[in-house]
């Protein structure tokens, strides 16, 4: 694909991996790259086969720059305050592939932002950067891994550190893990997918608003949490078994720990889809409460959307083969649900940056004209009350109460 040819066009001379900062270590790792090369590969998107292509071709140890945040400010250019154009800031959550990757390359290419890359695996980040032809100074890689708080805290340490004023978060990074048979965990021993999908981005998005609100004099400041059309049961894809349920939250409030109490929200045997499908329901009720706490106050605007059916993304990478076959025919033939990762990567891209789209505390769809419109969430998904002990909960579970 072009994209790929682009991105393979201007090769880096050196290898420099850097590290910039105690936040950040980019360690080369071949079983990451196998990982990423087979999930990749799989997906029929540009995108996709962009990322996979550049990976392919490339040596193994790879010449990376880690362009992570602003080095310390006695050993190189000053660097406190970058904002030497009048680009915004926008920073996407699990940018280094599917949905995030596809919004952050429509961000980039539009010239009015620059987007920091807040991901796990650092060279897998800056690797799809490039591959997808994202101009060189248009993105700033800096590592954040959901699955644990302490890295949710150095990341923020490590953004205020870039001196970059921040203008937009995206909520986007997520895990699906359908063929668990054992619940996995965080490194703060919460179960995975909620630990992840939830918990991190919400200490992350409670200890950025501070950043945000200070921004002064702009209009289009925005955190944006992406929600499901699995986890509202008012939708047939919501009503497919195993159903999203987070009932009196009593596994939550226990810990997610799998000794104390559940590992399941509403308690109970551990199901992976069932957990993913809760931490959508969590983060839609996440997006609506901080639009009741803050949004007056700030100004802020507060969002959640279902992009459409993204069928050829990494989410699927643990599900059966024969699921990760069927489903995008599926999606494309039978729902009619099916979209692009490009096409998402757009409907993610207006919700950060359409002015019209500024209205605060909306779950956003598209119809079949690629049209947005307001849609309706699940009585659970718009449960003010449950949202409210969700907080509650949460604020106890991450440390912030
Ligand atoms: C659960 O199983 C697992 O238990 C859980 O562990 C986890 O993995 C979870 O979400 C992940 O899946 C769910 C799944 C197993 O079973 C079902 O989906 C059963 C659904 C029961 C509800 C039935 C609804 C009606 C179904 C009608 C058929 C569809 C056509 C109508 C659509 C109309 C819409 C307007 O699934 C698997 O994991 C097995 C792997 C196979 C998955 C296949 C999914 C894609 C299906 C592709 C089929 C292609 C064509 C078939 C269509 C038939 C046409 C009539
Ligand atoms: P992908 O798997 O392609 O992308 C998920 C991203 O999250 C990856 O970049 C992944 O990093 C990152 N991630 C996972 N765990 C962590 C972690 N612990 N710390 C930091 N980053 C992490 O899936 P999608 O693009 O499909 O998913 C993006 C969002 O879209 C999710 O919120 C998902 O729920 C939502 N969504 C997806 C739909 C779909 O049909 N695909 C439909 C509706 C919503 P890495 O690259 O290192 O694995
Ligand atoms: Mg679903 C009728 C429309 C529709 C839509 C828009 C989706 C989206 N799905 C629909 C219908 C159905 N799905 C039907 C009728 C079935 C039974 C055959 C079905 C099955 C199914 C499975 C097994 N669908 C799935 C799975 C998954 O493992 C995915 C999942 O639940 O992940 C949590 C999934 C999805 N279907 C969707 C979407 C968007 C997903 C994936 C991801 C997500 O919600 O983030």
């Amino acid at each position: 694909s072009t994209c790929a040819v682009a991105a393979l066009s201007s090769p880096p001379t050196s290898f420099t991996s850097e590290r910039v900062t105690s936040g950040i270590t980019a360690s080369v790792q071949p079983s990451a790259f196998l990982g990423t090369k087979i999930s990749v590969c799989k997906g029929a998107s540009v995108l996709s086969r962009a990322v996979s292509a550049s990976i392919s071709r490339q040596p193994l140890v790879a010449p990376i720059r880690a362009q992570g945040v602003a080095a310390p400010a006695d050993t190189k250019a000053p660097t406190t305050t970058k904002k030497t154009d009048t680009k915004s800031t926008v920073i996407i959550t699990g940018a280094s592939s599917g949905l995030g990757l596809a919004t952050a390359k429509v961000l980039a290419d539009s010239g009015e932002w620059h987007v920091i890359m807040a991901c796990r695996d650092f060279l897998k980040a800056e690797r799809a950067a490039r591959a997808v032809g994202m101009p060189k100074d248009s993105y700033t890689v800096i590592h954040c891994d959901l699955s644990s708080l302490n890295s949710v805290k150095q990341f923020v340490d490590n953004v205020r550190q870039s001196g970059r004023p921040l203008d937009v978060l995206v909520c986007n990074a997520a895990v699906y893990l359908p063929t668990a048979k054992e619940p996995r965990y965080t490194a703060d021993g919460f179960e995975l997918s909620v630990g992840t999908n939830h918990l991190g981005h919400f200490l992350l998005a409670n200890m950025l608003m501070e950043d945000i609100q200070h921004k002064e004099n702009d209009t289009n400041r925005r955190v944006i949490i992406v929600g499901s059309i699995t986890g509202n049961t008012n939708t047939i894809a919501g009503n497919v078994p195993p159903k999203a349920n987070l009932g009196d939250l009593r596994g939550l409030a226990g810990g997610l720990d799998g000794v104390r109490s559940s590992v399941m929200i509403v308690g109970g045997e551990f199901d992976g889809a069932k957990a993913y499908k809760d931490s959508k329901v969590c983060n839609m009720l996440t997006m609506q409460e901080m639009h009741r706490r803050f949004h007056e106050k700030t100004g802020v605007t507060f969002a959640s959307l279902y992009p459409g059916c993204i069928a050829t993304t990494g989410l699927f990478r643990e599900h059966y083969q024969l699921f990760r076959t069927l489903f995008p025919p599926f999606q494309k033939y039978i729902t009619k649900g099916y979209v692009s990762e490009e096409e998402a990567g757009k409907r993610l891209a207006q919700v950060v940056s359409d002015p019209t789209l500024n209205k605060s505390g909306v779950y956003w769809s598209w119809n079949n004209q690629s049209n947005s419109f307001e849609n309706e969430l699940s009585q659970e998904a718009s449960d003010a009350e449950k949202a409210k002990k969700l907080w509650e909960i949460s604020e106890k579970l991450v440390n912030l109460s």
